[in-house]
């Protein structure tokens, strides 16, 4: 009879183990297994991959390459809404949208970044003068400012970023992050001890919006020196953002290098456990958890596919990270450390925080700009490019890193695959 309590005794034990790993795993969702996220409003959401096909990987590649590459092909023109703005008459006289060109940039930069403006210029801004933002944490020479003067049709503002804004905070364990950073290095992930790198992806992640002079505007286009663009655009590209409620524009998506985002999704889970309802309901889970082609990506990034816009260019709303779930998420993840102790670069910090947070059908794919940064390209088959050859992407052992696809396959909708 005795032995009949102890047998429940050992029964509840039991339970209790199998109930708490159960709990563990779908809200702690440190490696990916995903949580419910969400509130009363939006209803529960679960952060896990839905498309899930287990093909082999390098069958992924070449199927969603020959996607791209078919999708590229066709030929288009611009977007086809009714409400494209065309260049005005007399673009100094023009009611442009509050909106400017952006680039943070090193005087010894200038021959690149002079080369970008002129194409920048002549597709462009040579049809509307919208103002340049310069940024920079040193202060720029004559030099530079003269040689940009001369190249630029609107008006342009040299910007000193502060020290606290550039600089990394004091609390960061300089032993660790040393540590960190030679460990990363010996993986050969890019510019691990290269401390300014990381203070530029911190500052494009949380700090550049803020920025008194950014304040002013609303829509930011970033540009970097020595990219290439290869299309006319004969519309407004910001008021094409504002008249048709688009918070960020992207022109290339890639994978990241796995190693430089360990902590990335685990620490966004975390902050999401405490916050569900900052939750989007119609966020682009499915491109940020992606596991088909680089499933070993995903694995090292713990449940991130590590697929992200490519920010070397953007074109995006700033109210959106000022607004508080963007903002409270990138201040949490900063007090991890993890722009030092890691290499979290700003695409995907601006990617996850848009996929996340924001409305997937207010993220715009520009196929109309054709867009270089070396080694990736993009270029449609549109009569208002040059230079470029119709659908090239990069080199062939990189094409695996291309994560358009996932974009096209899983998050637009058929009125976003047909605007072109
Ligand atoms: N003022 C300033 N600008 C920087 C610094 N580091 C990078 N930048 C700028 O920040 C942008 C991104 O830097 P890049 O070195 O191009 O980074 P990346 O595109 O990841 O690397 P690459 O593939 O080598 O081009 C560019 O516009 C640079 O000019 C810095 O220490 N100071
Ligand atoms: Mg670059």
């Amino acid at each position: 009879m005795a032995s009949i309590p102890r047998k429940i005794a050992r029964l509840m034990v039991f339970a209790l183990i199998v109930s708490t790993i159960i709990l563990v795993a779908v809200n702690s969702s440190s490696f990916g297994l995903g949580g419910w996220f969400g509130s009363a409003q939006t209803g529960p959401r679960k952060l896990v991959f839905s498309n899930n096909k287990s093909k082999p990987p390098e069958k992924v590649v070449e199927e969603n390459y020959k996607l791209l590459q078919d999708v590229l092909m066709k030929p288009i023109l611009e977007p086809k809404t009714d409400n494209l703005v065309r260049p005005p008459a007399d673009p100094d006289q023009y009611d442009r949208a509050n909106a400017t060109m952006l680039v943070l940039v090193r005087n010894r930069e200038l021959g690149q970044v002079v080369r970008t403006i002129k194409q920048i210029e002549k597709k462009f801004n040579s049809k509307f003068h919208y103002p340049y933002v310069f940024l920079n944490e040193k202060p720029f020479t004559d030099k530079f400012m003269s040689g940009i003067k001369a190249v630029v049709s609107g008006t342009a503002y040299f910007e000193h970023i502060d020290a606290a804004d550039w600089e990394q905070p004091d609390w960061i364990d300089v032993k660790k992050q040393n540590q960190d950073m030679r460990q990363l290095d010996s993986e050969n992930v890019g510019y691990a001890k290269q401390v300014s790198y990381h203070n530029m992806c911190r500052y494009y992640s949380l700090g550049f919006y803020n920025h008194p002079r950014l304040r002013q505007f609303k829509y930011y286009w970033r540009f970097e020196p020595g990219t290439d663009y290869y299309c006319d655009l004969n519309y407004d590209v910001f008021k094409f953002m504002e008249l048709n409620n688009k918070t960020y524009g992207f022109v290339i998506a890639l994978y990241d290098v796995e190693q430089s985002v360990r902590t990335l999704w685990p620490r966004t889970l975390e902050y999401l456990a405490a916050n569900p309802a900052a939750l989007h309901p119609n966020g682009a889970y499915d491109f940020l958890l992606e596991n088909q082609q680089n499933p070993h990506k995903t694995k090292e990034a713990n449940g991130y596919s590590t697929c992200h816009f490519w920010s070397n260019f953007e074109i995006a709303d700033m109210d959106f990270y000022r607004s508080k779930p963007y903002s409270d998420w990138v201040s949490y993840l900063d007090s991890t450390g993890g722009f030092y102790y890691e290499r979290w670069g700003d695409a995907p910090v601006h990617s996850v925080g848009v996929g996340l947070f924001e409305d997937r059908d207010k993220i715009h794919w520009f196929r109309d700009i054709g867009y270089k940064h070396q080694p990736y390209t993009l270029c449609s088959n549109c009569p208002t490019c040059s230079k470029c050859k119709t659908a090239e992407f990069t080199y062939d052992h990189l094409k695996d890193q291309n994560c358009l696809a996932n974009w096209w396959k899983y998050e637009m909708s058929e009125s976003q695959r047909n605007i072109y």
